[in-house]
């Protein structure tokens, strides 16, 4: 029996390998507990089970034997064990293969399968990854400190990517971030959204979510994301032809009512399984080959993959388990309930999480520079956080969560992942989009009744945590600066950060 779980839908998948239809049985199991570990946004529910359904009739289309247990079905079981051992039994299997799971917990329950199901369960190493684990603990044994430019350097050696034959990066340098993230121009024209209308597979789906878990966080309304590699390519393909060309230019860009931009939104497929890294890596490269999109774009599009992607997943399995439970700042806040959509006067935070609510997706830089920078300024408690980041967005599992939320927003793990915190004021947020003009508080104040929230909180952070970041070289001219401001103006500031964050409620 293979057992093919929720993000493993690749035909190529290590557990289906060398499956034979003649022989082997393909199990899938929407269970209860994966569907409510935490209040996942229905948008992803429905993305899964969609998916997972049309992966399985892809299967028995190719001449394999499913079979596949739905969430209503009166004798589920609920768990992917007990489901486990219920099939194994049902279907007589002899052996289990499993592909290793994308989270740490599904891991460690894995460990049971075996004596659950009464029959040996092999579990194979996930290969769809451009670096293995064990050789990211082989890169990372040894350095006193991770970096990711560094990592990166060594995939593109090691795959070629971008990589001129005598084994210079394309163009001459590594990373051309310094042509990249501007500010969008006012009047220039975005993208056409992508979309695929939900068939009746999806629409099944939809109708069984929304009985089920319609009252979590999230809109099932307008659901278009594909569910099939095929549309998934569709949607790449959309994107290289509109996205990429100013993908660099415009990364950091946020614009309101303007959801994706230059963004792929193709998180959820690859995680999902839909769309293969290397695949998309290769077709962004011939892009820029083909001379239809320039090098500064494809290369930071490249380094989000083999980069990024890679490198937070390295870091999740060599610190699992305790990287989750990490709060190097000592931050214990309740998380506002202004995350779940209770009403706020800020701007930029409204924006984004309602673009969450809709969409189930916001893109990088709304996650890191306004929830996260907000999360990372109030001292939210992180195990929360990242719980938030987990259900809401629709490319979220641990792995690549995990490392984002811990590491890169919130410091929690003391400097692993990145080398200070990113913390920002509201000038940050003003630069890159135009929230600040249509928000009651004046992002030019510090203090005050229309004082931007992020500019006092942002003081207070660097008084609050100067302890255990002054002495961080790369927060040196942060601290310069602070150091100059007067005495009273300091106190303002704590003043009003203290009141600010006493008003804050987990209500929603
Ligand atoms: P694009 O901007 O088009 O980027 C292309 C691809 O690069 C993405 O599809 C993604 O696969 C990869 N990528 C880019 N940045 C990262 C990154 N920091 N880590 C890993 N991959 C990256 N991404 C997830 O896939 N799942 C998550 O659960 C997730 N949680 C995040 C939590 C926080 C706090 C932050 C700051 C970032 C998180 N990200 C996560 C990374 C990033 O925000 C999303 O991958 C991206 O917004 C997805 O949209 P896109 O496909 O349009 O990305
Ligand atoms: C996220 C998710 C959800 C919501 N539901 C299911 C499910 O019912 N069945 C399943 O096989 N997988 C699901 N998943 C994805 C799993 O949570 C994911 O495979 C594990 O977290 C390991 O990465
Ligand atoms: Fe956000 Fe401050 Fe700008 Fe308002 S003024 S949108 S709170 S950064």
């Amino acid at each position: 029996m293979r057992y093919i779980l929720g993000d493993q839908l690749s035909r190529g998948i290590a557990a289906l390998s060398d499956a034979d239809p003649r022989n082997d049985v393909v199990l899938m199991a929407e269970v209860a507990d994966e569907a409510s570990y935490v209040p996942h946004h229905p948008k992803k529910i429905a993305f899964i089970f969609s998916a997972m359904r049309h992966f399985a009739a892809e299967l028995r289309e190719a001449g394999f034997t499913v079979d596949y247990v739905t969430l209503d079905d009166p004798a589920n079981t609920g768990a992917f064990g007990s489901e486990l051992a219920r099939a194994v039994e049902r279907l007589g299997a002899a052996s289990v293969v499993v592909t290793h799971p994308g989270e740490w917990r599904v891991l460690h329950a894995m460990q049971d399968w075996q004596a659950e199901a009464g029959v040996p369960v092999e579990i194979r190493e996930d290969d769809r990854f451009f670096c293995s684990r064990a050789e990211f603990r082989g890169w990372a044994e040894g350095r006193r400190q991770l970096r990711m430019e560094f990592f990166y350097r060594e995939m593109r050696r090691g795959t070629g990517l971008l990589m001129d034959e005598d084994g210079t990066p394309a163009g001459g340098a590594w990373n051309y971030d310094v042509e990249n993230r501007k500010p969008l121009p006012a009047r220039l024209a975005t993208p056409p959204e992508f979309f695929v209308q939900p068939d009746a597979v999806t629409r099944d789906v939809l109708a069984l979510v929304g009985s089920r878990f319609g009252n979590n966080f999230g809109t099932l309304e307008g659901f278009d994301y594909a569910v099939t590699a095929r549309d998934a390519e569709r949607a790449l393909a959309h994107f290289l032809e509109h996205g990429l060309p100013s993908f660099g230019d415009y990364q950091d860009a946020m614009r309101q009512g303007e959801d994706r931009l230059f963004h792929s939104v193709i998180s959820p497929y690859l995680n999902a399984g839909l769309l293969d890294p290397r695949a998309v890596c290769a077709a962004v490269e011939q892009a820029w080959r083909d001379g239809l999109a320039p090098l500064n774009a494809v290369e930071g599009f490249i380094r989000q993959i083999l980069g990024w992607r890679e490198y937070v997943r390295g870091i999740y399995w060599l610190k699992m388990p305790d990287y989750a439970q990490t709060n190097r700042l000592g931050a214990y806040r309740a998380l506002p309930g202004l995350f779940w959509g209770a009403p706020t006067e800020m701007n930029c935070l409204h924006q984004c999480v309602d673009q969450t609510r809709r969409l189930a997706h916001a893109h990088h830089i709304q996650r890191l520079m306004v929830t996260g920078n907000f999360a990372l300024l109030i001292g939210a408690r992180p195990s929360e956080v990242a719980e938030w980041y987990l259900a809401v967005y629709i490319d979220a599992y641990e792995w690549v969560e995990l490392p984002n939320v811990q590491g890169m927003i919130l410091y929690a793990d003391g400097g692993y992942l990145g080398s200070k915190p990113y913390a920002a004021s509201g000038k940050y947020i003003d630069r890159m989009s135009d929230y600040c003009r249509h928000c009651r508080y004046d992002v030019k104040q510090t203090t005050g009744e229309r004082a931007c929230p992020f500019n006092f909180l942002y003081w207070n952070f660097l008084m609050a945590n100067a302890p255990m970041l002054r002495g961080n070289q790369r927060m040196a001219m942060i601290y310069a600066s602070l150091d100059r401001m007067d005495e009273a103006k300091k106190a303002a500031v704590q003043d009003q950060a203290a009141a600010f964050l006493g008003g804050l409620s987990s209500d929603y």
